[in-house]
């Protein structure tokens, strides 16, 4: 899928009215958008990076973001990113054994677990009107929209001679980043959950869940696998796991069929100086269940779709806090790449449709064929054990986890590349 050029018509947010004014509907769509206006979001930050994309509430999965596409002020062509991401399962097993959610397929992030925006909720944004994905054709605040400063993006003290002046002359590129966010609220339960999207401006995405609201009233235990969150040894809050997966469909550059890269940097001897590390690489052809170990990571690279320096573009997998959770043997990878396939809907308990297999409850049995990965859907799972803190009452503050997507070689040198610096690509020689 590709889109006209938007040639500056989407609404700039300038860093004056960031903190206040909401973000300004784009004023002009696509020939042939996507989606509905209504469930459009296309908006340009103040570096000149425009994020656009379709967003619409799924009764079960909560918040989806699909046909998501970039472009930024020195690429003004938007370039098309991601196909989808999702959550494909929040499953909440408590360390006495004795209580176990799957948040997604039981009770589902939309319906009546969808939570309408209010107070403080979209603070600095704007909301947005949906429905909640249950066939409820009523429409109301669901999603949140803003533009949101991520720090400092760069810094760089540039020192040369003044040849005329005779002295040293020195220029300081430094500048702000920012990151548009997308965000729901699912109530399920005493837990209310934040799925949240931040689209950077320098094109990395992040993909996080929150969970806030208040522990649970029924889940106490002793101190073998509970937190005393009463007075002295008393009330022992139960331990337990949040166990995320999201199901990233990549489709960059509209063109699909993304090859999956593994790399590995191992200790290789000696150099003249220090210790030698090698790395190298291999495709991951097939469709397969992997796991960390250090420096290793994941891309995903389009076959055909290359920056100005003729480099393939590719979006690279980064991994970060994770608890793994022994409890399952589906929650053992951290990472399964499967062929995109209709039937393959949840990480686990994939079981409701009819008219699908029954021997299919997850991931691990998605890709048991080790179908040849043409059309490669990327499950990521992200742990956390939560041992309540006397902090969790109440509300319990908001704890977060997730993964970053991070794009390798998308253009040919930094896309907030600022004037003095765009000619800098390759060995400095001077
Ligand atoms: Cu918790």
């Amino acid at each position: 899928m590709t889109y006209r050029k938007l040639a500056g018509a989407a609404a700039l947010l300038t860093a004056a009215t960031l903190g206040l004014a909401a973000p300004t509907a784009a004023v002009a769509a696509p020939a042939q958008p996507p989606c509905s206006e209504a469930s459009t979001v296309r908006e340009t930050l103040p570096n000149g990076t425009t994020w656009q994309l379709c967003w619409r509430i799924h009764d079960r999965a909560g918040l989806v973001l699909t046909d998501v596409s970039v472009s930024t002020k020195k690429h003004p062509e938007p370039v098309q990113v991601l196909q989808s991401i999702r959550l494909a399962q929040l499953n909440v097993p408590y360390d006495t054994g004795d209580t176990e959610y799957n948040d997604l397929t039981t009770y589902g992030f939309g319906g009546y677990s969808l939570e309408t925006l209010t107070g403080d909720d979209c603070k600095g944004g704007s909301t947005r009107q949906g429905t909640d994905g249950s066939g409820d054709p009523q429409q109301r605040d669901v999603l949140c929209v803003s533009a949101e400063a991520s720090g400092l993006a760069y810094r760089l003290h540039e020192q040369e001679w003044d040849d005329e002046a005779n002295e040293p002359k020195d220029t300081y590129f430094t500048k702000e980043g920012h990151d548009l966010v997308l965000r729901s609220i699912s109530k399920v339960g005493w837990y209310e959950y934040v799925s949240e999207y931040r689209l950077h401006d320098d094109g990395q995405i992040s993909a996080r869940l929150g969970a806030t609201g208040d522990l649970s009233p029924g889940d106490y235990s002793v101190a073998d696998n509970g937190w005393p969150i009463g007075k002295r040894e008393k009330d022992y809050a139960s331990m337990h796991y949040h166990s995320a997966f999201w199901r990233v469909d990549f489709n960059i550059d509209g063109k699909g069929g993304e090859t999956v890269e593994q790399y590995d940097t191992k200790m290789d001897g000696r150099g003249s100086q220090a210790a030698k590390l090698v790395t190298t690489s291999k495709t991951i052809a097939k469709e397969a269940s992997l796991n960390k170990v250090d420096r290793r990571w994941w891309r995903l690279v389009s076959p055909t779709s290359k920056n100005a320096d003729g480099h393939k573009r590719s979006y690279e997998l980064v991994t970060g806090a994770d608890d793994p959770y022994e409890g399952h043997p589906e929650m053992q990878p951290d990472v399964t790449f499967t062929q995109a396939n209709l039937c393959d809907k949840w990480a686990t308990d994939n079981v409701s449709d009819p008219e699908c297999p029954l021997d299919n409850y997850g991931i691990l049995d998605f890709a048991k064929d080790k179908q040849k990965l043409t059309d490669p859907v990327m499950w990521v799972r992200v742990g956390f054990h939560h041992v309540p803190r006397d902090e969790d009452q109440s509300p319990m503050p908001l704890h977060w986890q997730g993964f970053d997507l991070l794009p390798r070689d998308f253009t040919e040198t930094n896309p907030l590349a600022p004037e003095g610096r765009e000619a800098v690509n390759g060995q400095q020689r001077n």
